[in-house]
């Protein structure tokens, strides 16, 4: 946790040296939820989908995310806000709040909705409508370096989001040159490890319950061949 990260004025500097910083990736900035801009200012704000609540239907309905967006995320977002009104982190990045409050246990309340707004921002990001198919050519070949194929890349994934045990995450990760799958319980993200997230499934119940029950190899199979973003991976991974 760094303690001097509290004062607005080196907030503000930050968020000014990342809206330059951002110029050139526009969609990143589109996607809002991720880009400090967004998040920067109090109260935090719920980020848009980046499609219709029905767009990625019938693999996950709009049912599901009604409830998911509309409620789970949203939840997050009032919680937050009710929790550092007053406080420390009030104005804050969601980034700073989230890597603030990682590993503290009298912030975990802090941390969890935190990172949950930050998870399901990216996840919904992660799936677009006629997703899955061949990675980009500059995805494919950072891929085959690091799991043989594109094949091996898409079974990690999948058995890491099968075998998380209980709610949590599957992550496709940039580890320094070197991508890599892994898996997060409950809220924690790979953002407080020192690696880049390039895209995530949530494996929590909500994200497939209405639609798949108890069958989660379902659900992920279908995201991963039908919905799954290879384009956000690479745009995270330059
Ligand atoms: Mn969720």
């Amino acid at each position: 946790m760094n303690k001097n990260d509290t004062t607005s004025s080196s907030t503000v500097l930050d968020r000014r040296s990342f809206l330059v910083a951002s110029a050139g990736t526009a969609a990143w900035i589109a996607m809002g939820g991720l880009s400090e801009t967004a998040q920067a200012a109090s109260p935090l704000v719920l980020p848009p989908l980046p499609y219709a609540e029905n767009a990625l239907d019938p693999v996950i309905t709009a049912n599901t995310i009604s409830f998911h967006y509309g409620k789970h995320h949203k939840a997050y977002v009032d919680n937050l806000n009710k929790l550092v009104t007053g406080t420390e982190y009030a104005d804050l990045s969601l980034k700073k709040i989230i890597t603030g409050t990682a590993g503290w246990p009298d912030k975990a309340a802090i941390f969890n909705n935190a990172a949950q707004i930050w998870n399901h921002t990216f996840y919904w990001n992660s799936m677009k409508p006629k997703g899955g198919g061949e990675p980009p050519a500059a995805l494919k070949q950072k891929i085959e370096a690091s799991f043989g194929s594109v094949d091996a890349c898409r079974k990690e994934l999948a058995g890491a989001a099968v075998s998380q045990f209980g709610s949590g995450w599957a992550w496709l990760v940039l580890d320094g040159d070197k991508l890599k799958v892994v898996k997060t319980a409950n809220a924690d993200t790979p953002l407080t490890t020192g690696v880049k997230p390039l895209l995530t499934i949530d494996v929590w119940e909500h994200a497939y319950y209405l639609d798949y029950q108890n069958r989660r190899a379902d659900y992920v199979n279908a995201v991963l061949d039908k919905l799954i973003n290879w384009e956000f991976a690479l745009q995270n991974a330059g």
